[in-house]
């Protein structure tokens, strides 16, 4: 099968990838029960992702007590328990939690994932900080680079799309040569979840980008996914950003979400792409599974 060609800031691709966030570290389990913070319960929702379309996770470790961690050991078992049951491209957090220490932050490449999140500054975040100071990025990128990691570049402003164009300009491009960057609107404190700030982020990306979802968060969620979609970007879904379908309806599963998410680029002809496809638009190697010729079919 060819590769899928990229979605530059201008096309339209056929397909569409649905990467899904389930956990998150900001809410509770205790305030959200369906949130899936076990590894039994993260990965019976990888697989249903997988089945309702998600082809990438953008996973946040909890502990036992179900509250975030970044323990390294845990973050093993996770990729591994994920590539075990799924064909998902594996994204570690590298965000953790606004409380998590940076050099924590920056061992969390020891777990081998296939890809992993950076976000490309400090914002406001509701009422914390979410610090990312320079050198902690670039020595994140570096060290992405060196393991082979893909980074997911998060761009919660349009400040942090300017220093992504810095970084690239000055450090290069990530391992496999693509650059794949999800919009994250509607932070309190960041940019808003709205179509004029959509528009405005994806016409300032720098020309190395060759794909870009987005995410709104809360009742942003549904305003962003029509518009990204009506500009060809891909699309980031899930309960680490959203907890309800409509305004009183909770989300009672992730797949929920990607379902409604699936429906939605079928409206604009666009089904989600194969995981070897997807692979090939963000830079990602194959897993050992498909090397092995292992992998379930897509
Ligand atoms: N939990 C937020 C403070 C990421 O995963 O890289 C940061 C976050 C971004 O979720
Ligand atoms: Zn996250």
């Amino acid at each position: 099968m060819p590769p899928a060609a990229p979605s530059t800031p201008t096309s339209s691709p056929d397909g569409i990838l649905i990467t899904v966030a389930p956990t998150g570290a900001e809410t509770a389990k205790s305030d959200c029960p369906a949130l899936p913070t076990t590894l039994e319960e993260l990965v019976e929702t990888a697989q249903s992702c997988e089945a309702a379309g998600a082809r990438m996770i953008h996973v946040h470790v909890r502990d036992d007590e179900h509250r975030p961690t970044l323990d390294l050991p845990r973050l093993r078992d996770t990729v591994q328990a994920l590539h075990e049951a799924t064909d998902l491209v594996v994204q570690l957090s590298t965000g953790g939690s606004v409380h998590d220490p940076l050099e924590q932050r920056l061992q969390v490449l020891d777990a081998e994932p296939d890809s992993c999140s950076l976000t490309m500054g400090t914002t406001n975040f509701g009422d914390d900080v979410f610090l990312n100071p320079w050198p902690f990025i670039t020595q994140l990128y570096r060290q992405a680079q060196d393991r082979a990691v893909v980074p997911e570049f998060e761009l919660f402003d349009l400040g942090h799309v300017h220093s992504l164009r810095r970084l690239v300009d000055t450090h290069g491009l990530p391992a496999g040569g693509q650059v794949h960057v999800d919009l994250v609107m509607g932070v309190p404190g960041a940019m808003p979840g709205t179509t004029p700030a959509l528009v405005a982020a994806v016409a300032a990306l720098p020309t190395q980008v060759t794909s870009w979802s987005a995410t709104g968060i809360g009742r942003t969620a549904l305003p962003v996914a029509l518009a990204a979609l009506s500009m060809g970007g891909h699309l980031r879904v899930g309960m680490e950003d959203t907890l309800t379908l409509s305004k009183g309806v909770p989300v009672t599963h992730n797949h929920q979400l990607v379902d409604r998410a699936v429906a939605l680029a079928q409206h604009v002809g666009r089904a989600p792409m194969t995981g070897g496809d997807v692979r090939h638009l963000i830079g990602a190697g194959p897993t050992d599974a498909l090397l092995d010729g292992a992998a379930r079919p897509d």
